[in-house]
């Protein structure tokens, strides 16, 4: 068999046209690919439910590839371990409740098990602004990381989606935009984002599993941004939140979508 450059062309446009047409109506659009819209990715695709991530860089995996300060491990605490055994990521407990794993593993089966399970992921999508109608986010608006790096004045295109989940991590760029442009009140305080406070490990990792939300009709929120969001503290490179806030958004959207 002789190989055509022509048929392998039209097998790239032709199968991702397809992945990009099974999008335009999304039960969930997850923006950000770091551990918690990975996990969210997983446990709403297991669930059956149409879903897809967009990440604006080339490589999913946001900060978790890195560990700490480059040291590829990461800390997962007791009550994280749970989910490391869901997706098969081998860990060795450093002593009584610390829970150790490689950092490039981790990234890699967090990407193997969402897309196993029928997760799509898309990379190099920086998502711009939310759809917002009738005071409800129903989809995002987006367009290629290299278009807004290079300035180009091309306009965006638009997914829909039952629910997005909000899992930018530090900078919040969903509800930062949301609040900003929308000019929609989040069910903060004021209505906007708190900012992170410095860091307490500990305070951070129990703050972020009940700052796992729904910030405004429509938007949900996981991840480091939930803690940005509502001004409570960031915590470093211990993953075990941002596992299960990926999971108890997931979890809160299933149960919505099954009503
Ligand atoms: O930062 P990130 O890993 O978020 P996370 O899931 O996890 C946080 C931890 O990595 C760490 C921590 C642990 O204690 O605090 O920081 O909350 O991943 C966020 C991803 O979102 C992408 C970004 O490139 C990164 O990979 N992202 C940010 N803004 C956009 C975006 C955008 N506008 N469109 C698409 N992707």
């Amino acid at each position: 068999m002789k190989l055509d450059e022509t048929l392998i062309t039209k097998a790239i446009t032709e199968t991702y046209h397809k992945k990009v047409q099974d999008s335009i109506n999304l039960d969930v659009a997850i923006v950000g690919g770091g551990p918690s819209g990975l996990t969210a990715l997983y446990y709403l695709s297991k669930a059956g439910l149409n879903s897809a991530l967009f990440e604006k860089k080339l490589s999913i995996g946001g900060g978790m590839w890195g560990g700490g300060m480059g040291y590829n491990i990461i800390v997962v605490q007791k009550k994280g371990k749970e989910i490391l055994d869901e997706f098969k990521i081998n860990y060795s407990e450093y002593q009584d409740g610390y829970y150790t794993a490689d950092a490039i593993e981790s990234v890699g089966k967090l990407i193997a098990e969402s897309t196993s399970a029928g997760g799509k992921i898309f990379n190099l999508y920086s998502v711009e602004d939310v759809v917002l109608i009738e005071n409800r986010i129903s989809g995002i608006v987006v367009n290629w990381s290299p278009f807004e790096m290079t300035g180009l004045h091309i306009d965006p295109i638009v997914l829909k989606s039952k629910f997005v989940i909000e899992a930018t991590g530090h900078p919040c760029e969903v509800a930062n935009v949301a609040v900003k442009k929308g000019r929609i009140k989040l069910n903060t305080p004021d209505g906007k984002v708190q900012g992170e406070k410095s860091m307490w490990a500990d305070a951070g990792e129990i703050a972020i599993e009940k700052n796992t939300v729904e910030i405004y009709p429509g938007l949900y929120v996981t991840g480091m941004a939930a803690n940005a969001i509502f001004g409570d503290y960031r915590m470093g490179p211990i993953f075990g939140g941002m596992l299960l806030s990926g999971k108890i958004a997931a979890e809160k959207i299933i149960k919505e979508l099954r009503k």
